[in-house]
């Protein structure tokens, strides 16, 4: 197998849109928080055999949002740089995408996230393959094909431009199970930006069984509710906790979609005796009380909840 240097990237938003624009300063600007995606794909690559993977992060570098000299060069050296997009930083992400193709032309650029997942074709006019939905087994597979050759038609959830310069998109790929999502590597975090957060991120759940119209998490992480199993979701919020004291941020897409299990966590944190720093997250709470344990009891704090509990 060829080693593969891979350096996975998430920019921060910025006012005007552009890679080294003022940072936006807004609401979020009071909450440092971890890339959504980059520090979860870093462990699964490690896990699948690529140890020459890294993430950056540039929000938590001395010239916030500036990569270092060192950052660049590792940049520039890279087979695989993946990019990973929201709409508010897709116009940063293109003009990254497009500085590494003209300074690192044998770098192969791999956008993925909500918005290259939605805009495909968009994507595909600054980087070489978009992945869409969720990435976890496409990462691994498309690291596969960089190492050993293959033909691209056979990984699910992308798109590419073919040798005649069409775009290609291949059928999508199922979501994970519940199994595989427990089954995910804990994110590895680098000690930059375990230093430069404000709060944790702790995902234990993806998908969301209602169907805003606005929404793309459906689009992307689908109707069905899919979670980490109760043990494995203790796990990860202990070896967290053991790297980290920050305040956790459940960035679940609907934390309560499942007011059961969502009981059942919150009663296990207590029965474990972990002790959480003071957290926020979003809420369906339906009658059962669960945010009236996280309250009192778990010492939980700053539920988001989102517009749809108003019109839902
Ligand atoms: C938690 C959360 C937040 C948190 C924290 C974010 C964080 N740093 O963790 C907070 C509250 C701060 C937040 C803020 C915002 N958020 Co938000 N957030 C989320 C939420 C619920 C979960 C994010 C997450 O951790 N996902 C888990 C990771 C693993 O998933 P992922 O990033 O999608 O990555 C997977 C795939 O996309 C893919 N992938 C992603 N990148 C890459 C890259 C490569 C190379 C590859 C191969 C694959 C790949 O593989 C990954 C694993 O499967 C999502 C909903 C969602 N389901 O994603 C919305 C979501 C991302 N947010 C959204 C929005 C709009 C925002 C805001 C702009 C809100 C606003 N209007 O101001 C702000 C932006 C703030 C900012 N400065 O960036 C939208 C984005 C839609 C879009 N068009 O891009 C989403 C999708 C929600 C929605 N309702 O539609 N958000
Ligand atoms: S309840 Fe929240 S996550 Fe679910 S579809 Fe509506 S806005 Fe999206």
């Amino acid at each position: 197998m060829k080693t593969i240097s891979t350096t996975l990237i998430e920019l921060p938003a910025t006012a005007d849109g552009r890679l080294y624009g003022k940072l936006s300063d807004d609401i979020y600007s009071f909450f440092r928080l971890p890339s959504r995606a980059t520090d979860l794909l870093t462990a699964i690559a490690i896990k699948a055999g690529y140890n020459d993977t890294i993430a950056l992060n540039p929000s938590f570098n001395k010239a916030r949002g500036r990569f270092t000299l060192p950052q660049m060069k590792r940049i520039a050296a890279s087979d695989v740089v993946g990019i990973s997009t929201i709409t508010r930083t897709a116009p940063q992400s293109y003009e990254l995408a497009d500085y590494i193709k003209r300074a690192n032309p044998k770098a192969k650029v791999i956008i993925g996230g909500p918005h290259a997942s939605a805009l495909p074709e968009e994507a595909l006019l600054h980087g070489d393959i978009v992945v869409t939905n969720e990435g976890d087994h496409t990462f691994v597979e498309l690291l596969n094909h960089m190492a050993n050759g293959g033909d691209l038609h056979g990984i699910l959830g992308i798109a590419f431009k073919n040798e005649a310069g069409e775009i290609t998109r291949t059928p999508k790929r199922s979501f994970l199970t519940n199994e595989e999502l427990s089954n995910l590597p804990f994110p590895i975090y680098s000690k930059n930006v375990l230093d430069g957060i404000t709060h944790v991120v702790i995902n234990t759940s993806r998908g969301c069984p209602y169907a805003c119209e606005y929404c793309a998490v459906i689009e992307n992480f689908g109707r069905e509710f899919r979670f980490m199993d109760i043990e494995r979701t203790i796990e990860l919020i202990q070896h967290t906790l053991a790297q980290t004291r920050k305040t956790v941020f459940f960035g679940d897409d609907n934390f309560a979609a499942s007011p059961k299990r969502a009981k059942t966590l919150l009663e296990e944190i207590l029965n474990r005796g972990i002790k959480m720093p003071q957290a926020d997250f979003p809420d369906r709470d339906r009658g059962t009380n669960a945010a009236g344990v996280m309250h009192r009891d778990v010492s939980l704090g700053l539920l988001f909840h989102g517009i749809s509990d108003q019109v839902a």
